[in-house]
This record gives C-alpha cells, sequence and structure tokens, in this order.
C-alpha cells in the first residue's frame, strides 16, 4: 500500500480533537474531523474534568472518521499529562480530578514528609510540580482502597476502546513513580509511599499495538473493521516533541498551548542539583528520549484573562486584540508567568495586576497593553528557559522550534525571537496530532528515523522563521 489512513484524538486542556492523517511516503496530510472544547468544571468544591463529555466528543469524532475513511487503520489517544481515572469491576469510579484542583497541598505535604525533594529528584529526574501524580495519589486517601486500576487519560481511551489496561511510558515519566533509568515503576518508591503496586499497569511503549476494538466500541463508532489503537507518545508533549522539525543539533523548542513547555530533546537525563533547583525535568520521549523541559505557564495567562473580560463584557476578539497589543509602544512590565497564584483559574486580569503591582510597576490601563505585558512575560521566561536547558545540559542552541497554538501568535513568536537573541522557527501548530500520527504510521509500516519523520513534517508543514530584532 503506498496510501493509508490513521486517526489521531488529541486532549488538550482547553481544547480536543481528531483528526484523520493520510500517509504516503512523501507527504502527510491531516484533517479535522471533530474539535471540541475542554476545561475544568467544579463539581462541589473540587475541579474535576468532564469525562463523559469528552468520552462522547471522542466517540462521536471517531465515528465521523470512520464513516469517511471505513480503512481506517488504526487509532492513537495523546492528551495532557499527570491525571487519571481510577477504575474497579470495569467502571470508572469517579470523574478525574483536574490537575489545578487544590487538593494537592496535602499531598505534597505528605510525600514530603517521607521522601525528601531532593530524593524525590534522585529517582525520578521529575521537576517539582505540585499536581504531579504522586502528589495528587497521596491526596486521594480512603479512595485508593476500591481502586483496582489507575489509568492515565489517554490510557483510560485505550481502555474504553479495547478492553486493555496499560500505561504508556512517556506520560506515565510525568507521574513521579518511574524510574527514568529502567524505564520501569519505580518499585521502591511505590513501595516507601504506601500506594498498592496493583494499581500500575503493565508498561508500553509508543508503537507498540495496545489492542483492537472491542465489539461494544465497534457497535458504537459503527464499523465492523478490525481497527487496532496503538501506543503513540500519549503524553501530548512527548507526541508534539517527536514532530518538531529540527534538523539542527543546536536546535531548542518551544511547545506551546495551555502551557510552554521549553526544553531541549537529549539521549541521557540531566539530573544534577543545578537541574532540580532550575526546576527542569526529564519526562520520556518517543524511541526512549529524554524530554528535558522546564514548564513555563503559556497561553493559559492570555485565555483565562479573555475568559474574565467576556464575563465582564462580551466577546473579545483574539486576533484584533493581538493586533493592538503588537501596536503598543510604551514599555509594559515584565512578570514572573510562573507565579503561583497565576495556576488557578479565576480572574486572571486581577491576580496578573497584584503580582504586578507587587514588584512596584504600573499595571496596564489597556487590554491592548495588559495583553501585551502578558506575552512580553512569557517571552522572556520562554527565553531564560532557553538559555538555562542549554547551560544545564551544556550545549549550545541557536535556534527555538515554537510549535502547538503558540506558533499562530506572531507577535509571541517575534518577541521571542528577540529576547533570545536567535531565530524562532514557527510551526507546525498541529505537532502533537502530527507526532501521534508518525508513531502509528512508524508502526505500520512507514520507515523512518526520528530524522526522517521530523524530515517529512517540514516538508509537509514548512516553519515560519522570525529573526531576532535588535
Ligand atoms: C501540556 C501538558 C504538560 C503537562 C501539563 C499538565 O498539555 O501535558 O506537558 O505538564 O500539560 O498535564
Amino acid at each position: 500500500v503506498d496510501k493509508f489512513h490513521v486517526a489521531a484524538v488529541d486532549l488538550g486542556a482547553t481544547s480536543g480533537r481528531v483528526m484523520v492523517a493520510t500517509i504516503g511516503p512523501e507527504r502527510l496530510d491531516m484533517t479535522e474531523v471533530a474539535r471540541f472544547p475542554n476545561g475544568p468544571v467544579r463539581a462541589g468544591d473540587a475541579l474535576h474534568w468532564d469525562i463523559e463529555a469528552l468520552r462522547g466528543h471522542v466517540m462521536a469524532g471517531l465515528r465521523a472518521a470512520l464513516a469517511e475513511h471505513p480503512d481506517i487503520a488504526s487509532i492513537g489517544i495523546d492528551s495532557w499529562a499527570v491525571d487519571y481515572g481510577l477504575v474497579a469491576g470495569g467502571e470508572l469510579l469517579r470523574a478525574p480530578f483536574h490537575y489545578r484542583d487544590e487538593r494537592c497541598a496535602g499531598g505534597v505535604e505528605a510525600v514530603h514528609a517521607t521522601v525528601a525533594p531532593a530524593e524525590l529528584y534522585a529517582a525520578t529526574g521529575l521537576q517539582h510540580l505540585p499536581f504531579n501524580t504522586v502528589f495528587q495519589l497521596a491526596a486521594e486517601g480512603e479512595s485508593l482502597a476500591d481502586a483496582e486500576q489507575l489509568l492515565l487519560i489517554p490510557d483510560l481511551f485505550a481502555w474504553w476502546l479495547t478492553g486493555r489496561a496499560v500505561a504508556e511510558r512517556t506520560n506515565a515519566s510525568t507521574t513521579a513513580l518511574l524510574d527514568p533509568r529502567t524505564g520501569q515503576w519505580h518499585e521502591g518508591l511505590i513501595e516507601q509511599l504506601g500506594f498498592p503496586r496493583s494499581l500500575f499497569p503493565p508498561l508500553v511503549a509508543p508503537g507498540d499495538e495496545i489492542g483492537t476494538l472491542t465489539s461494544d466500541a465497534r457497535g458504537e463508532l459503527a464499523t465492523t473493521a478490525t481497527v487496532r489503537v496503538t501506543a503513540v507518545g500519549s503524553h501530548d508533549t512527548a507526541s508534539a516533541v517527536l514532530a518538531v522539525p529540527m534538523t539542527r543539533p543546536d536546535a531548542a523548542y518551544v511547545s506551546c498551548g495551555t502551557w510552554g513547555l521549553v526544553g531541549l530533546e537529549l539521549d541521557e537525563p540531566v539530573m544534577t542539583e543545578a537541574a532540580r533547583e532550575a526546576n527542569f525535568t526529564n519526562e520520556g520521549g518517543v524511541d526512549g528520549t529524554v524530554r528535558f523541559l522546564h514548564n513555563v505557564t503559556g497561553l493559559w495567562l492570555l485565555s483565562e484573562s479573555i475568559r474574565s473580560w467576556e464575563a465582564e463584557g462580551g466577546p473579545v476578539d483574539l486576533s484584533t486584540l493581538l493586533a493592538h497589543a503588537a501596536r503598543v509602544s510604551e514599555p509594559v512590565p515584565v512578570f514572573d508567568a510562573n507565579d503561583p497564584r497565576l495556576a488557578a483559574p479565576g480572574d486572571m486580569p486581577r491576580r496578573i495586576a497584584g503580582v504586578i503591582a507587587e514588584s512596584g510597576d504600573d499595571v496596564p490601563v489597556t487590554r491592548a497593553a495588559f495583553a501585551r505585558s502578558i506575552l512580553e512575560s512569557l517571552a522572556a521566561a520562554f527565553a531564560e528557559a532557553v538559555h538555562t536547558a542549554a547551560r544545564l545540559a551544556g550545549r549550545d542552541v541557536g535556534v527555538i522550534h515554537v510549535v502547538g497554538g503558540g506558533a499562530l501568535n506572531a507577535l509571541l513568536c517575534q518577541l521571542t525571537a528577540d529576547r533570545a537573541g536567535m531565530p524562532v522557527l514557527a510551526g507546525p501548530v498541529e505537532a502533537t496530532a502530527l507526532g501521534n500520527v508518525l508513531v502509528q504510521a512508524r508502526s505500520l509500516g512507514l520507515a523512518g528515523s526520528r530524522a526522517e519523520l521530523r524530515e517529512l513534517v517540514a516538508r509537509s508543514h514548512p516553519p515560519q522563521r522570525y529573526e531576532p530584532r535588535r
């Protein structure tokens, strides 16, 4: 066969999509079959994901994809990391918690009382994020006793489709319960923290077949085909990094959506004290690579601000806002985009104003200047993280790739180039879905080293270049 189809389910924290890719030896084309909103929902006093709604959207999207392309050979699923469903007796016990829920604070304390932060870093190589799965589990208390298994979000969907319970390795690496040296669950840590070992399913790697659609799933998707579900880099950032069209050894990347994940692809983890202090993470990538990166709060600051403005006074047009922000000529304050007070949903403009005022700067008055301040702050944080990554890993960096939704934001790309003092190559926007598709395609026989896959991406989605302005 010289052409075939696969489907990618890509669930982000602010939106999800189902894409169909047509893959040939020289080209890769993707079409969007479904796109739907996502976000935290408050139930009682906690933040959850509306998992039933997501499941409905995913199934409807896959049904539409299969109706249009009955020959779809494989489905791959990726999503944001760290969150999970607890299952028992073939049922999901409750809607998964959202990682921005506040319960994590207690979990952090409980874990650190048993395993000191430096010890945890030495064991897992993960940056401290209060919502890492390990902390969420420590905050569960009693509810863990009822659970048979823990399934990370993409694994939960794969389980719904195939009946097979697995843990895909790139995403499992974000739990802080995986040993980066062996790529296996960290038995010692799991025991030390008192989590039931049976919660953690067998690990699979990107490219492995998870299973094929159950007859129930075939019914729901209105197909009679034996479609397989293939493990991909199921952590969205792992899929995105695979599709960064890096062609030089001195390339850094920013995968920019709700978050800005800034770093390097490495062969070996960097687990030094300096890396821990800079809060750099060693997450698992496709083909056993290491994603050495730092989480910078990303477009969340802008999307939450827009949400507040819209609640106050009606629709805000993003491209108009950005055009006005680009024309702001007076200096705007640069604030710490990673200030923990900006993590939870809420009145973002007021919170940002508080952070700016605290440092003695004047709070921008217009929305355009406010948006400019957000983008300057993100660009500054991106540039700094790139330089820090290079220093910590002992590498030279000469070019920054920006992929994901942020690649559409010309102002952000330009400001990042300016502040980093090096060119930015922007795109593809749908890097995550592309990375998802590439792993499936390779598993189905498309030849390709990572470098060759990236050349294919660059050919079908040529990046846009931004030169630094002095
Ligand atoms: C990006 C991302 C980040 C992860 C955060 C929370 O979508 O997956 O990599 O740190 O969401 O899961």
